[in-house]
């Protein structure tokens, strides 16, 4: 896969992709990501890449034109399955979405900021809008990190154990039981006994009814 993001603060988001599982798709060859600053598409000496909002109102307005060149640029030199742009007027992630998105082979992620975009973006070169929650943020970088986490993890071959992701809460609207690992008492808080069994069938049973137990809490929540 490969991942063009167009943002104005590519510093927020570069870090980001250099731990961890990321890291570790990169440099496996699994994904490969660009930054793009919408700064150099601006055709002014000031770099400028936002106006005032036609009609008047508070906030500046990205301008079309930074973000067609840029868009226009890439789709030159390659085809694009999906064009997104991170908003909080959107449907929300989920992790359906984050299945679809990463079967993708090359996607364009456009990150918002100031009051928002021009309509005509969004009309006209957008395919996808995405928010990650019911709340807002100064802008979409950080959404697209977490946007870019929740995909690049499910792409075949990232993580190390293939059943591992199958196995995610939300994969099947279900959230994952609770788990344990070394020491079996600690401060005198113990791991639950069927776990030290080794009696499987027992565990996937208790493991079951757990995952059932916290999906009915957090939906009721
Ligand atoms: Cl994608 N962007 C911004 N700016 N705020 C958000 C968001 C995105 N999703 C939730 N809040």
């Amino acid at each position: 896969m490969r991942i063009d993001i167009i943002t104005l603060f590519p510093e927020l988001l570069s870090n980001s992709f250099e731990i961890s599982i990321i890291r570790r798709a990169i440099r496996k060859k699994k994904v490969e990501i660009f930054f793009h600053n919408l700064r150099d598409f601006s055709k002014n000496k000031y770099k400028q890449v936002d106006d005032y909002p036609y009609g008047g109102g508070s906030g500046m307005v990205l301008m079309i034109e930074p973000i067609f060149k840029c868009i226009n640029k890439l789709k030159s030199k390659r085809n694009y399955d999906e064009i997104i742009y991170l908003t909080p007027e959107a449907k929300v992630l989920d992790q359906k979405m984050a299945n679809t998105c990463s079967l993708k082979e090359n996607i364009i992620i456009l990150c918002g900021h100031y009051k928002g975009i021009d309509q005509r973006v969004r009309d006209h070169l957008i395919s996808l809008e995405v928010s990650i929650g019911k709340y807002v943020m100064s802008g979409g970088e950080l959404a697209a990190v977490v946007f870019c986490d929740s995909i690049i993890r499910l792409i075949p071959g990232v993580l190390g154990n293939e059943s591992s992701a199958l196995n995610d809460s939300f994969q099947d609207n279900i959230i994952a039981p609770p788990i344990y690992t070394r020491p079996a008492s600690f401060n005198d808080w113990k791991v639950p006994e069927i776990l030290l069994s080794g009696d499987q069938k027992k565990i996937e049973k208790w493991r079951e009814i757990k995952s059932t137990e916290k999906t009915i809490k957090i939906k009721h929540d």
